[in-house]
C-alpha cells in the first residue's frame, strides 16, 4: 500500500466557488472591472454572478486561491497530507466545494456559517487575462475560535508546514498570527502568499504584522511592484524588491527567509537570506508551454505555490521545489480554471 501522510500541511484562506466565463470588453466595462485584476465585490458588482451564469455560459469551478494551492499540493503528496481551513455557508455551493476537495483527496475543516452563503468569485476571462471579483460572504466570517477548537488545533499542532493565502488578511488576522506564532515557537515552516496587488496596497498594516514570521513568501511581479510602491522601496527591479523582502527582520532566526516571485512566462526570481545577512538571488526559467496548449491561466500562481509547497513538505531542496511549482503550474494552465489533470500525472 502507498504510504500516507500525517497531515503535515495546513492551508488557511477563503473557500470560494468560481463562476468563470469567457467575457468581453463590454462586460468588463459594465461592472467597471480591469482585464487583469482581483478585487472585493462592491454593491455595483453583485449582479455580475447571475449575468455570467445567464448570459456567458459560466462554469462553476472550485476556487479560493489557497484552497487551489492545497488541492495542488495534495495532488503531489501522499494521501492524507494536506488540510484546508476556511469558512463556508450551509448550501449547495459548499457541498460542491467539499466534493471537489474530497475527490482531490484534500481534507477540509470548514467553519459553517448559519446565515451567510458560500463565497463566490466571478472570473471574467478575456484572452490570457482574468478579472476576479469576489463576494466573500461566509468566507468573511472566519473566526479564530474555529482554529482554536480542539479538533482543528490538534491538527495544527501535528502539522509541520503552514501556508496562508494573503487574501485572508482581509478576513481574520488573529487566525493567521496564531499559525505564525505556532510556527515560530516550534520551528515549523510558515509561508504566506501576497495574493493580489490590493493586499499589498490596502492591507499593508496586517501584511506587515505577519512579515516577521515569513519563512517563505510567494508572489508575482505585480504584487511585488505593489509592495515596493506601498512600502516606499523606490525600485521597480524585481530582484531588488525580492532582496528587500528577504532582509526584513525575522522572528525565527533558526530559518533563513526565502522570497519567490513568479513572472508569468519570464523566469521566477528567488532571493534567499544567508547567515551573514547577505542575500543571494537566483533565476529559474519556467517550463515552456506552447500557445495551443494554454486553456486558461486562472489559478496558475496557486498551482505554482501548490507544487512548491509540496516540495517543501517533502524536504526537497529549493531548486527542486521551484521546479515542482513550475511543473504543476504548467499542468494547471492546460485545464479550465484552477484544476489539475486526471488521471494523475506524477512529477
Ligand atoms: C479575498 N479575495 C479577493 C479572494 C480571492 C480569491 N481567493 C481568496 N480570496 N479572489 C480571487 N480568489 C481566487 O483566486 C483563484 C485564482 O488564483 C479565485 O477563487 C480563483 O480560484
Amino acid at each position: 500500500m502507498a504510504s500516507t501522510g500525517n497531515f503535515e500541511l495546513i492551508c488557511l484562506e477563503n473557500p470560494l466557488l468560481d463562476i468563470q466565463a469567457v467575457g468581453n470588453e463590454a462586460l468588463l466595462e459594465k461592472y467597471g472591472l480591469k482585464a487583469n485584476d482581483a478585487i472585493l465585490a462592491e454593491d455595483k458588482h453583485l449582479d455580475l454572478y447571475e449575468d455570467l451564469l445567464q448570459n456567458y455560459d459560466a462554469k462553476l469551478i472550485a476556487g479560493g486561491a489557497a484552497q487551489n494551492t492545497a488541492r495542488g499540493a495534495q495532488y503531489i503528496l501522499p494521501p492524507n497530507s494536506a488540510v484546508f481551513i476556511g469558512s463556508v455557508g450551509k448550501d449547495k455551493y459548499s457541498e460542491t466545494l467539499k466534493e471537489t476537495c474530497a475527490k482531490a483527496g484534500l481534507r477540509v475543516e470548514y467553519r459553517y456559517d448559519d446565515k451567510l452563503p458560500t463565497g463566490r468569485c466571478g472570473v471574467v476571462i478575456t484572452g490570457h487575462n482574468r478579472s476576479m471579483c469576489t463576494d466573500l460572504s461566509a468566507a468573511n466570517a472566519y473566526q479564530i475560535d474555529h482554529l482554536k477548537s480542539e479538533a482543528v488545533w490538534s491538527l495544527v499542532q501535528q502539522a509541520k508546514v503552514f501556508y496562508v493565502g494573503g487574501y485572508h488578511l482581509t478576513v481574520c488576522v488573529p487566525a493567521i498570527l496564531a499559525l505564525a506564532e505556532e510556527a515560530a515557537a516550534s520551528n515549523k515552516i510558515f509561508m504566506l502568499s501576497l495574493s493580489a496587488p490590493f493586499i499589498c496596497q490596502f492591507f499593508k498594516d496586517p501584511l506587515d504584522q505577519t512579515a516577521p514570521y515569513w519563512d517563505y513568501v510567494i508572489g508575482n511581479e505585480t504584487e511585488a511592484l505593489a509592495y515596493a510602491e506601498s512600502h516606499g522601496l523606490n525600485t521597480t527591479d524585481i530582484k531588488e524588491i525580492a532582496t528587500a523582502l528577504a532582509k526584513l527582520p525575522k522572528k525565527n532566526t533558526a530559518r533563513p527567509r526565502t522570497v519567490i516571485i513568479t513572472q508569468g512566462t519570464d523566469p521566477t526570481i528567488v532571493a534567499v537570506q544567508k547567515p551573514d545577512g547577505s542575500v543571494e538571488t537566483k533565476e529559474y526559467p519556467v517550463h515552456a508551454i506552447s500557445e495551443s496548449e494554454i486553456n486558461d491561466t486562472n489559478g496558475a500562481g496557486d498551482a505554482f505555490a501548490g507544487g512548491f509547497v509540496a516540495g517543501i513538505v517533502q524536504g526537497k531542496n529549493l531548486d527542486t521545489a521551484v521546479d515542482m511549482g513550475q511543473w504543476l503550474a504548467k499542468l494547471s494552465i492546460k485545464e479550465l480554471g484552477p484544476s489539475y489533470p486526471f488521471p494523475k500525472q506524477s512529477y
